[in-house]
């Protein structure tokens, strides 16, 4: 099998033999401007529409932080057209369907906002250890399209190189920290696991993209800067494991019950 197919615009899709194995061995591969700087202006261009948007109108759904600053825009690979090109551009889709498989299809998205001095925290989590109570395996991979520059003072993302070997860590949730309900790893488990070295901030450029495993660690802090920090994740799953039955399904937006291979 070929390492590389290269699109009409030259562009190489697949990752080399070199970079699978990166992600197999780090949970994570991190690709800069594989976005163009077009494609991620007009993304920005339809950001402010959406954070201004109802849900009750425009079918989204959005997260608020306790300050009234939206946290989160769910569903904008659904209704927002250049959000739903990014969702099937053959740059991420086509290496998401090297890790998993011949068809996948969107599981959900989110835009996170990470506002000026306002972006609340992310605890320490692996996104399997809620997704495992969707009924589905750890067969997803999720894909962070960084929209502005992410630093260590606007709250970048962090992940711990290799944590998704340990597989899928306890998880319990968190209510008092964020306004938002976070699934997250407790502090004695993380001091029992987590080392300084294991942890990397993923800090980058608008067009830069992190592809990362479903049982990668990852979290990141508070936004402490006058810049925002947007970026959109968009997770993908294996057409060959949709969701079972399970009590208490979750919604549509954030499970998603559309199975359109993309
Ligand atoms: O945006 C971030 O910093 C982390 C977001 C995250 O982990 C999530 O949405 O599950």
């Amino acid at each position: 099998m070929a390492s590389h197919q290269t699109t009409s615009l030259g562009l190489t899709m697949l990752w080399t033999r070199q970079q699978k194995r990166q992600f197999d061995e780090n949970g994570f591969l991190f690709l800069p401007g594989l976005v163009s700087t077009d494609e991620i202006a007009e993304l920005n261009r339809a950001v402010p529409g959406l954070l201004a948007g109802d849900e009750m109108h425009d079918g989204m759904h959005r997260e608020r932080e306790r300050s009234g600053a939206i946290r989160q825009v769910y569903l904008t690979h659904r209704y927002s057209p250049p959000f739903q090109r990014l969702s099937t551009n053959p740059k991420i889709v086509e290496p998401v369907k090297q890790v998993l498989g011949e068809q996948v299809y969107v599981w959900h998205s989110k835009i996170n906002v990470k506002d000026a001095f306002q972006g609340t925290v992310w605890l320490w989590h692996q996104d399997y250890g809620y997704w495992m109570w969707d009924g589905v395996d750890p067969r997803l991979v999720s894909v962070m399209v960084f929209l502005d520059r992410a630093t260590l003072n606007n709250g970048c993302l962090m992940v711990a190189a290799g944590s998704h070997k340990w597989g899928r860590l306890e998880h319990y949730a968190d209510e008092k920290t964020t306004s938002y309900k976070q699934w997250c790893v407790d502090t004695e488990t993380l001091k029992h696991r987590l080392t300084e070295e294991m942890i990397q901030p993923v800090t980058g450029e608008p067009g830069d993209v992190l592809f990362f495993h479903c049982n990668l660690l990852h979290g990141s802090g508070h936004n402490m800067s006058p810049l925002p920090r947007k970026s959109i994740i968009i997770a993908y799953n294996d057409l060959d494991n949709r969701p079972r039955p399970v009590d208490n399904p979750r919604p549509d937006w954030v499970v998603a019950r559309q199975f359109d291979p993309v």
